[in-house]
């Protein structure tokens, strides 16, 4: 291609609606810490995320960091287990971000296998992992694909132990008419440009728990937010009201987004799947390539476009091919994070099936202004790599 196409390319709104609001903050001289845009977009999120609580975080590693540093440090102190002996059960297979946000707060994390369906973490797996120094337990909606939440919840039940969603790539998914906000104890959406739906860069915890919320939004100012003294040590995670003006304005044209993206998908899968394809499990017939499910009542919010090959050779060969063409795919997600320098070693041969999914995916160019031509020439350039 004469033009460079990346994994993904923010949306941004039309030029002139975002310096329309903006221009307000000239006016009110009012830049951050918990701003009249913050406090709008958080109402306007409440709405579309179907939560009943929502506290806005700088970014979303932030704000998953501070969930976990809260529900599971709480439970951790409940059972008298100190921190660095204190365990979470997690997925190796997602972005290396979820793991940070349990040894930033000092726990171990502990790696449980995921579905070959499904790619997020197998409950029974993360089961046989939960010991007598376990205080949470945190599964990734991967790619907006979500978890098995009934299982989850029958194990939080059974443990007492708290849920903490990452749905960082799981923006306004619904499942059985309800948005997936309300799974667990707490759950993380990630606002960073690359996402569907971008405040710059941004995040939040959407959780059920009035009390909760107030101490994320605590936590999140120092621990002093609205001047008084929570009780809680905290950091400085606030959105500033720039990011803020930029969700309000890329939230009104979100369906329109979502649409583009809707229609990308179907593109890139008319195409890979010619030869036939189970959509309950996203195996293609002829080609040995694996898609994403579809999930029965659950709405999809095309996030990502990931594609599982036969092996590693091909996937890297694919990788090779269209990178020559000035397409640049990525490995999202290899390594594992339980391979990262920085936490414990694990052997991958402890999670083999996401050691062998992740060595063999990657995430295709998915944006909404990727035009519908450049995806059908990217996914017959894919196809004929893997023609048998
Ligand atoms: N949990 C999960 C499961 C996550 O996936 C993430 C983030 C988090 C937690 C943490 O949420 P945040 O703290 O980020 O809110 C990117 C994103 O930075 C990261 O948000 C995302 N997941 C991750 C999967 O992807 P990189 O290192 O791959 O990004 P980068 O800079 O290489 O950009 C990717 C492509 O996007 C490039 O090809 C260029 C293009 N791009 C990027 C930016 C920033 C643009 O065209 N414009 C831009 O402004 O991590």
């Amino acid at each position: 291609m004469d033009k460079r196409i990346n994994v993904t390319r923010p949306s941004l709104p039309p030029y002139g609606e975002y310096a329309e609001l903006i221009k307000g903050i000239w006016e009110n001289g009012w830049l951050t810490n918990f701003g009249p845009l913050e406090n709008r977009l958080a109402e306007e999120l409440k709405e579309y995320l179907d939560a009943a609580n929502v506290t806005m975080f700088t970014n979303g590693h932030q704000a998953l960091a501070a969930a976990v540093r809260i529900v599971a440090g709480g439970r951790a102190k409940e059972l008298g287990i100190a921190p660095a002996e204190a365990e979470i059960v997690t997925t190796p297979f997602t972005f290396i971000s979820t793991t940070y946000s349990i040894t930033e707060a000092g726990f171990r994390p502990v790696f449980a296998d995921v579905d070959p369906v499904t790619y997020t973490m197998d409950p029974a797996a993360a089961e046989r992992l939960i010991s007598d120094r376990t205080v949470a337990i945190l599964p990734v909606h991967v790619y907006g694909t979500v978890c098995d939440v009934d299982a989850f919840e029958e194990l939080s039940r059974r443990y007492d132990l708290p849920v903490i969603y990452d749905a960082a790539h799981c923006f306004g998914v619904r499942r059985s008419g309800r948005g997936i906000a309300s799974c667990g104890a707490a759950s993380m959406f990630s606002f960073h440009a690359t996402k569907a739906f971008n405040t710059i860069e941004g995040g939040a915890v959407a959780t059920d728990d009035a009390a909760l919320a107030e101490a994320l939004h605590a936590y999140c100012g120092f621990g002093q937010a609205g001047g008084a003294d929570a009780g809680i040590a905290g950091t400085n995670a606030k959105m500033t009201e720039f990011a803020a003006a930029m969700g309000i304005c890329n939230l009104r044209h979100i369906d329109e987004v979502l649409e583009k993206r809707r229609a990308l998908h179907e593109t890139y899968t008319r195409i890979l799947t010619r030869g036939g394809y189970d959509p309950a499990t996203g195996r293609t017939f002829e080609t040995g390539l694996k898609l994403l499910p579809e999930q029965e009542g659950v709405s999809r919010n095309f996030a990502y476009f990931p594609v599982i090959f036969k092996d590693e050779p091909t996937a890297l060969d694919v990788m090779r091919e269209l990178s020559e063409r000035n397409i640049h795919v990525r490995r999202y997600f290899y390594p594992l994070t339980s391979q990262a320098a920085a936490v414990r070693q694990y052997d991958p041969a402890e999670t083999p099936v996401a050691a062998s999914i992740s060595s063999r995916v990657l995430a295709l160019p998915f944006y909404a202004d990727l035009s519908p031509d450049d995806a059908a020439e990217i996914a017959e350039i894919v196809l004929e790599k893997c023609r048998p």
